[in-house]
Order: C-alpha cells, then sequence, then structure tokens
C-alpha cells in the first residue's frame, strides 16, 4: 500500500513510479493543497494509485519562512500563506513528477481538494495572464508579481475576524439564524467574515480585486488558465450560500462585500463531477500534458474524505492538521437540521445530501507539542506513556489549546482539573501539580471526549446508531491512538485502503471524466456501484467495555471542565 505522504515521518514516503507497477492505463491526476504542503497523485481509472509525488512548504521552499506552511501575524490572530509559495509548489511537484518518469500526456482528467475557507485574491490583470502563459517560464515568475492583489491569502487558522463575525449575525438575525441559511453561525476562519474585513482594513486593495477564489477554485484556475467557479460543498464553508439551494445568498454578499462581491465570487457554485474545461496550452506545451484532459472543480479535503470513506452509519475521524469529525447526511424529504455547534455542508456530488461536520484547529499540531514537550520528540515514547497510564488517567483531565480554538471559540492555553473518584466534582490543577509522564494520554483522551461529548447532538433526528468509526489522516496510522479512540466512541475503528481526500479527490476526477464519456448522464452512486462490492475498510481496533464505561462517565466532567475553560479565556475572547 502507498504510505501517506503526510504521515508525520516522511521518510516513511514511497514514490511509486509508472514501471514499479508496470502500468500502461490512463490516470486521472489529483492534487491537494494542504496547510503544510502539497500532494499529487496518479490514480487509474479502476482507482489503483500509482504514483505520488509531494512538496513540503518548511522543508522544500524554506525561503518562505512559513512554519506548518503558514505564517502567525503581524496583527492578532491573523494567519496566512504566501500565494507564491503554492505557485512554486506547482511548479516544484511537476518537475518531481517529471524526474520520476511520469508520463503527463496519459493522464485523461484533473481534481482534487484543498484546505477549506482559504482565499486568494485576483487581480485585474489576472484573467489576461492566466490565459497566455508562456511556457519558457514558471508559473511562479509569471503570475506572483501581478496576478494577486493579497500576496498572503489568509488561510484556516485564521481568527482575526471576531468583530466581522459578530457583525454578520447580527445583520441577518443572530448566530441560529446565519446557521439556518448558510449552514453555519460565523466562524472567523470563514471566507464572508474574511473579506469584510479585507475590504475594512484596506478597501483600495479590494476594489482592486477582480475575482476571489478559494483554495480549492485556485488551483483548477491555473490548471485551466481562467478562474474557475466555486465548488458548492467548499462554498458552504464562506457563510455567503444558502445550504438547501447553492446559490450566493445576495443580502449576504451585499453586507460582507458590496454589491461588487457577487462579480468578484464568478458565477454560481457547481457541483462535483462538473466538466469545467480542458487543461490550457501552458501545460500541453510545457509539461506536454494531453490537451483533452479534462479539468473538474476541486472541493475541500473535508468533503473530498466523506466522498472517499463514507457508507452510512460511519463517522470519519479525519486526524490531520485539524481534527474533524464527518457525518454523510443522505437526501430526506425534510432538509437536516442546522445547529450552532457544528457545520452543515453540501454534498459534493449527491443532491440533497448533506455533511455534517466539526471541527477544531488543535489537532494534529497540539499533539505535536506535547509529543516535543514531554516524549522527547518519539512516538515510540508518546505511546508508550499512553500505555502505560490507565484509561482515564486517574480522573485527570488536559485541555491543550496552543492555537485559538474554534470549539469552543477562542479558548487558549494549557488547563488541567482532576475529577473526583465518583466523578462529581472537578478540581482545578497547576501544570506543576500535573505529571510530566500523564500528558500524552490527557491530549488524547481530551480531544476525543471533546467530540464524544458533541456527537450525539449533531446525528440527523431519528438516525440509526452510527456503526463503525473510519480513521484517517497523519495520526490514523498510530496503534495507540486508534484503540484509545475505539474506547472514547465505543465503537469499532476501521481504516480504508487508500488515503482519504486524495481518493476523494481521485473520484471526483473520473466522476466528472466517466460523466462526459456518458453523455453528460449518471450519478455518483452509479458510477462507484461499478466498482463492485469490495471491501475496502479493515477494522484496526476493537472498543474494550471496561473503558468505554470509564470513558462514558468522565463526559460530564469533560463538559464542566470545558466550561471553566471557556470562563477563564472569556476576557481574551473580545
Ligand atoms: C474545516 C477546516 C479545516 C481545514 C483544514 O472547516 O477549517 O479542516 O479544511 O485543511
Amino acid at each position: 500500500m502507498v504510505r501517506s505522504v503526510w504521515d508525520e515521518d516522511l521518510s516513511l514516503l514511497k514514490i511509486l513510479t509508472l514501471s514499479d507497477l508496470g502500468m500502461s492505463l490512463s490516470m486521472l491526476h489529483i492534487n491537494s493543497l494542504r496547510t503544510e504542503g502539497l500532494k499529487a497523485v496518479l490514480v487509474t481509472e479502476e482507482s489503483n494509485v500509482v504514483h505520488e509525488s509531494a512538496v513540503r512548504f518548511d522543508q522544500d521552499l524554506p525561503h518562505y519562512g512559513t512554519i506548518n506552511g503558514a505564517i502567525i501575524g503581524p496583527g492578532e490572530g491573523e494567519v496566512t500563506s504566501p500565494v507564491k509559495m503554492w505557485l512554486e509548489a506547482f511548479d516544484l511537484i511537476m518537475t518531481r513528477m517529471k524526474a520520476a518518469g511520469v508520463d503527463f500526456s496519459r493522464i485523461l482528467g484533473i481534481s482534487g481538494d484543498g484546505q477549506q475557507h482559504g482565499s486568494v485574491f485576483w487581480s485585474a490583470e489576472a484573467e489576461t495572464l492566466l490565459s497566455n502563459l508562456d511556457s519558457s517560464k514558471s508559473l511562479a515568475e509569471q503570475l506572483a508579481p501581478i496576478a494577486f492583489t493579497l500576496q498572503k491569502s489568509p488561510i484556516w487558522q485564521d481568527s482575526s475576524t471576531t468583530r466581522e463575525c459578530r457583525e454578520i449575525e447580527e445583520a441577518v438575525g443572530g448566530p441560529q439564524a446565519l446557521a439556518d441559511l448558510t449552514g453555519s453561525r460565523a466562524y472567523e476562519r470563514f471566507t464572508g467574515t474574511q473579506i469584510r474585513k479585507i475590504r475594512r482594513i484596506d478597501p483600495e486593495r479590494y476594489n482592486a480585486t477582480s475575482r476571489i477564489s478559494l483554495v480549492s477554485s485556485f488551483m483548477p484556475s491555473v490548471f485551466l488558465g481562467t478562474v474557475a467557479p466555486i465548488e458548492i460543498s467548499d462554498a458552504s464553508g464562506m457563510n455567503l450560500m444558502d445550504v438547501l439551494t447553492y446559490k450566493w445568498d445576495d443580502k449576504l454578499l451585499n453586507f460582507c462585500g458590496g454589491p461588487e462581491l457577487r462579480s468578484k465570487l464568478g458565477p454560481e457554485p457547481v457541483p462535483g463531477g462538473t466538466v469545467l474545461g480542458r487543461i490550457s496550452p501552458w501545460w500541453v506545451q510545457r509539461w506536454q500534458f494531453n490537451p483533452g484532459c479534462v479539468i473538474a472543480p476541486f472541493t475541500g479535503d473535508n468533503p473530498a474524505t466523506v466522498i472517499a470513506l463514507s457508507a452510512p452509519g460511519d463517522a470519519i475521524l479525519s486526524l490531520g492538521t485539524s481534527t474533524t469529525l464527518l457525518l454523510s447526511i443522505p437526501p430526506t424529504d425534510t432538509p437536516p437540521k442546522r445547529f450552532t455547534s457544528s457545520h452543515l455542508l453540501s454534498h459534493p456530488t449527491t443532491y440533497d445530501a448533506h455533511i455534517a461536520m466539526l471541527c477544531y484547529k488543535n489537532g494534529a499540531l497540539a499533539r505535536e507539542q506535547v509529543r516535543n514537550k514531554y516524549a522527547n520528540g518519539d512516538w515510540s515514547k508518546f505511546n508508550e506513556l499512553v500505555e502505560q497510564s490507565p484509561a482515564g488517567n486517574g480522573g485527570l483531565l488536559g485541555y491543550y489549546f496552543p492555537l485559538p480554538e474554534i470549539i469552543p471559540p477562542n479558548v487558549i492555553g494549557s488547563h488541567f482539573f482532576l475529577a473526583s473518584e465518583d466523578e462529581r466534582t472537578i478540581k482545578r490543577l497547576f501544570e506543576e501539580e500535573v505529571s510530566s509522564t500523564a500528558h500524552p494520554r490527557a491530549i488524547l483522551e481530551s480531544q476525543f471526549l471533546s467530540i464524544r461529548s458533541r456527537i450525539e447532538a449533531i446525528l440527523p433526528e431519528h438516525a440509526p446508531p452510527l456503526q463503525r468509526l473510519v480513521v484517517c489522516g497523519g495520526s490514523s496510522a498510530n496503534p495507540v491512538i486508534r484503540q484509545l479512540a475505539a474506547d472514547v466512541f465505543g465503537m469499532r475503528v476501521f481504516v480504508a485502503g487508500k488515503e482519504g481526500a486524495a481518493e476523494g479527490g481521485a473520484q471526483l476526477a473520473r466522476y466528472a471524466w466517466w460523466r462526459e464519456q456518458n453523455g453528460g448522464k449518471g450519478t455518483f452512486e452509479e458510477m462507484r456501484a461499478l466498482d463492485g462490492v469490495e471491501e475496502r475498510m479493515k477494522c484496526v481496533a476493537e472498543p474494550r467495555l471496561e473503558n468505554v464505561k470509564i470513558y462514558a462517565s468522565l463526559v460530564d466532567p469533560y463538559r464542566e471542565g470545558e466550561q471553566r475553560v471557556v470562563e477563564m479565556c472569556r476576557p481574551r475572547a473580545g
């Protein structure tokens, strides 16, 4: 099996060249632009992965000075990534793929996924530049100097728009009203409030912006040679689209970006699997792509994971840079409920279906900080420490928020409590009172208990109990983490044969290409049915009943500790 290139230990990366597999079929090309890097995957029409290449921003493009692909500041809560770095990553990954022997002329279609919410601001010159790229020059050298009005794109880790969040909620009648309309209450990272902030602090640049893309529509734009429309599922992460009709909402557009925002966003959002067009001449001339290669909409990393892994009754736990819990909600007669504590997204390919999501900012980075501080930066030591301490950690509850968190909003710092033996009361502990060996277990239990305490509330009404927990993302390879997830959630834990979101991107490219062959007809489910019923999921951990009971009894103390943390952090939340 091809290892995930997002695994913490990059030395595990194995790049398969085409000759490794003696492969001779047509291929689909998927790009995945995450916070930390860019990945390219080639799959065959039958969904076999035959090649992977990756670019890590910090290591491969160190001149941008990013940490985990991001730049923090200068303003409070601001987090951005240089758009030139993303373009240079495209140039570099193409060079790497070519060096590995990839024959680009055999690629039939391209799609992929990107980190959600991040935005790219194009200048008035962008369209002309994109459609007239010179094949003797790289993307970065041609586009970066003049195609953008913002050189640093706001990304999903940004939390600088609290003021805009309160304003937009007030304008539409409160957080629930905004959630009913767009699927989510206002969140700092969502693109609508990011746009409103930029318009407020830098009206000149805003006015000079001709188009605004999400990361997921920026990528196909580069392949198409024209700014691509935004895809419906990723558009649900903007607080600008009606989550039930998939259309931009004029009053939200006006509020965030004035009457001119509609033209800056381009056409109404498009579903996954649409053929956007053919690859632009720059790719044909410089990399020898086939001019017939189809470009399909890319989506967000989370919707792509759902497409790849979800079956009814599954919960997906994605353990990447962010931690997300994803539930696929099939089409129903009545629209699904919207909550102010979770997100509802449109499904990329299935009309009237949706995705419920919880998203945490302090995922892998927070775990890595604990590993570095208390386990010598070593995952085996970390695992050993987890296994040495008992389930429930003797009542220790730890809350680790190196970055201002999304759930609950704006909490920050590390906080500790001890639950009494009968779990009725909790007492605050100072960090010095916590044994240094207890942190690895504490952070895992804390991250999972937070989700466990919210999972029931986001299930659709009358939903049958969840059947299995499918884990994906970097940390899902860790057996100790898998077992702890099985125990906290009381569910059997499964992994899929392939890497989550990239496989979803593959299915989107394949869907667009397949539908076109089929005269523009056919549903995503019909295409997937062609794959047969082969069971791709493998059970990797069974819940241990005695531990499940311990965690069930810790949910209430966990909630109480979390409430205390929210109160302690309140003065900062302004
Ligand atoms: C989802 C979110 C993150 C990013 C990470 O709302 O903000 O999961 O998509 O790439």
